[in-house]
């Protein structure tokens, strides 16, 4: 059993116009699609960025897999390790994926799941079974806020979300969100307004949805000084505050004199990062990734890491489609320790690529999938729309700044902003 056939294929999909620290979403996020194929005709799915430098990435090493066996996990990474020299940028970005910091662990990552998918396919087993089997059947996943402008500048009518740039807005978007998907946890991206108006709008969603765990991310735009008085207003309000300051030493100043936990996607974004955050106390809740952290063994890896020092983990997201979700929901049903709802943008997102459209999410969480291997397949017709809408939407990495730019001349994307 050898694998015959590799391809990587980039997608644009659309992407609303939603609101960050550093800016705002252009009108298509890009992904990368990986299929991993055997002689007998199973073909296995990653889905990863699709920026230029994973693009590089991938494509380097696709031909080299062909003639490994699908079970061969240590042959992947020997192969990956022989054709990618490491990539040098060391910076912490709002989009920790998109940028060629641990360029071969990315890598690793998206053939891990592609081989993994292979793997169930082949012994007819769903892949959360190669993980050492479900400890829950249903994923929770947390309703993912933005503030938002009502359409892109390109977009002659708002979009169906419309704008969402006040406490009312926010707390209307949650409505949908929640009617819809019946999340029970609700997650605010911050770092957009004044904080004491994004803490408005985080108590008009407690009153909203009383009892709903909140949490709010600025995405490391806050001082010091700022996330304090935040953290002090916020008591009581939030499950955790994600990523209030920028460092490990920012955060770790946060965090000794605050009484709520601090979660980070951003300072601990690696193995390499464990000790001097766990030394420093910089984050009592580590959200884990496994595009960026090696893969979903490698996620297992960090569940016992957490579970050892006594740190709660839970998922975070990019924009991404229902291979992603897909893989997402079978690593986060086998980590006992994973103790709060995952992360998604999936709902922000109209296009998909599996067979069968948008897989569905039902009371806040998705079921995890049942058929063999991460149990979705491609949908051809779709990737060939997706990757078409690649080769004409001009864009070829992500750039939030540049995106703000358009409307505001002035805007440099500097953190901390407040
Ligand atoms: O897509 O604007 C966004 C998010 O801010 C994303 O880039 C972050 O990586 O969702 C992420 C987060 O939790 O920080
Ligand atoms: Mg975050």
């Amino acid at each position: 059993m050898t694998i015959t056939a590799v391809r990587v294929t980039p997608i644009a999909f659309r992407d609303p116009p939603l609101l960050n620290v550093v800016g705002v979403h252009q009108p298509y996020a890009l992904r990368s699609i990986v299929e991993v194929e055997t002689g007998d005709g199973f073909v296995g799915l990653g889905e990863t960025y699709g920026d230029t430098a994973m693009r590089e990435g991938l494509t380097a090493v696709a031909p080299h897999l062909v003639g490994l066996d699908p079970f061969d996990l240590a042959g992947l990474r020997a192969t990956i390790d022989r054709h990618l020299a490491a990539g040098t940028d060391a910076g912490l970005s709002v989009a920790p994926g998109t940028s060629r910091r641990n360029l071969p662990v990315k890598v690793d990552a998206a053939f891990e799941v592609a081989f993994l998918d292979l793997q169930g396919q082949l012994l007819g087993r769903p892949l959360v079974d190669l993980l050492g089997g479900a400890v829950r059947g249903r994923v929770p996943y947390s309703a993912y806020l933005f503030y938002k402008f009502a359409r892109h500048r390109s977009q002659p009518e708002d979009d169906e979300w419309g704008a969402a740039l006040d406490p009312d807005g926010i707390v209307a978007q949650a409505r949908t969100m929640i009617e819809r998907y019946g999340f029970e946890s609700i997650k605010l991206k911050a770092g957009v307004f004044e904080p004491d108006a994004e803490a408005d709008a985080l108590r008009a969603l407690a009153a909203a949805f009383p009892g709903a765990p909140l949490r709010i991310d600025p995405n490391g735009g806050w001082t010091v000084a700022t996330s304090l008085r935040m953290a002090a207003q916020l008591e009581g309000v939030l499950e955790y505050l994600e990523d209030p300051a920028p460092g490990l030493d920012g955060m770790a100043e946060v965090a000794r004199q605050v009484g709520q936990p601090l979660a980070t996607n951003m300072v601990v974004t690696g193995f390499e990062h464990l000790p001097e955050a766990i030394r420093l106390g910089s984050a009592q809740v580590i959200l884990a990734d496994h595009h960026y952290w090696g893969g979903l063994r490698a996620t297992q890896h960090l569940a016992t890491i957490c579970r050892t020092w006594g740190l709660g983990l839970s998922m975070h997201s990019n924009s991404h489609l229902g291979i992603s979700l897909a893989a997402m929901t079978h690593v986060a049903a086998a980590i006992p320790n994973l103790t709060y709802a995952c992360d998604t943008h999936y709902p922000w997102q109209e296009d998909e690529v599996v067979e069968g459209g948008k897989l569905t999410l039902e009371r806040g969480a998705l079921r995890v999938p049942d058929g063999p291997g991460l149990g979705v397949r491609l949908d051809r017709d779709a990737l060939a729309r997706l990757h078409e809408a690649y080769r004409t939407c001009g864009i070829r990495d992500r750039d939030d700044v540049a995106e703000m730019r358009a409307y505001r001349p002035d805007w440099t994307g500097a953190l901390p902003r407040f």
